[in-house]
């Protein structure tokens, strides 16, 4: 039976595109990898032209009206997007498009707390409008300039839907702690040595600020608390309003 809410930390994505060569290497390394290892989520990639109808594979066609471009045609999305919900249901199907909805944080947060959802790649001049129309719940798009197709928009999506899936990374502090969880830009990091003398000046001391060699955990995080805020001011004031 189908559970509306999620109780364990698993996902289902699955990925519709006529590029599967160029987003399924992704999906097998870094984050994407690690958590389908740990069994906290699957990625699946199908090939939108193994569902064409036409005998010579096309999945495109010129649009009415003698628009430019070509658009991918219905019948070979409807059929694979009826194949995966006959197997399961699936809380969003997404098309990934310019003109959609920004993606961000907020949104990487709350599609990561759905069971199984479905990432349309749109190509060539898009699709046929009335697959936007009946079957896609959601339009996305990774930010304001144009991309040739929505593989790259798939892949940063999994990436950081996947990576706030409790578990996936290493300890959960690390990933509610980036940067945009709380509107606040992360502060500055440092690691060893505590002096570090440049090549093109042996001379010069780049030193750690003493604050983080004190010991004093209260006073550590103070001040990392005041460089986030210092910092978000300084490069990105509209997250502040
Ligand atoms: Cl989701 N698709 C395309 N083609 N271009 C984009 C995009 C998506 N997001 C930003 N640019």
């Amino acid at each position: 039976m189908y559970k509306q809410t999620k109780t364990g930390e698993y996902m289902r994505i699955d990925i519709i595109t006529v590029l599967p060569e160029l987003i399924e290497p992704f999906t097998r390394e870094s984050i994407l990898g690690r958590a389908q290892k740990k069994g906290l989520a699957e990625i699946h990639v199908h090939n939108l032209r193994d569902y064409t109808a036409d005998k010579h594979k096309r999945v495109d066609d010129y649009p009415f009206g003698g628009a430019a471009g070509m658009l991918i045609q219905c019948q070979p999305l409807d059929a694979c997007i009826s194949a995966l919900k006959a197997e399961r249901k699936y809380d969003e199907i997404i098309f990934t498009a310019p003109d959609g909805e920004t993606f961000n944080q907020p949104m990487a947060n709350e599609l990561s707390l759905k069971e199984n959802i479905i990432i349309i790649c749109g190509h060539y001049k898009g699709i046929d409008y009335r697959i936007r129309e009946h079957l896609i719940t959601r339009e996305v798009s990774i930010g304001d300039y144009v991309l040739t197709g929505g593989e790259l928009a798939a892949a940063v999506m999994a990436d950081s839907i996947v990576r706030v899936i409790p578990g996936v990374i290493g300890d959960v502090e690390s990933a509610l702690s980036d940067s945009f969880q709380d509107n606040l830009l992360e502060p500055p990091v440092y690691t060893r040595p505590a002096q570090y003398h440049p090549v093109s000046n042996p001379e010069e001391t780049w030193a750690v600020p003493d604050i983080l060699l004190s010991g004093h955990e209260a006073k550590i995080r103070e001040w990392e608390y005041e460089q986030a805020v210092a910092r978000t001011k300084r490069l990105r004031p509209d997250l502040l309003e």
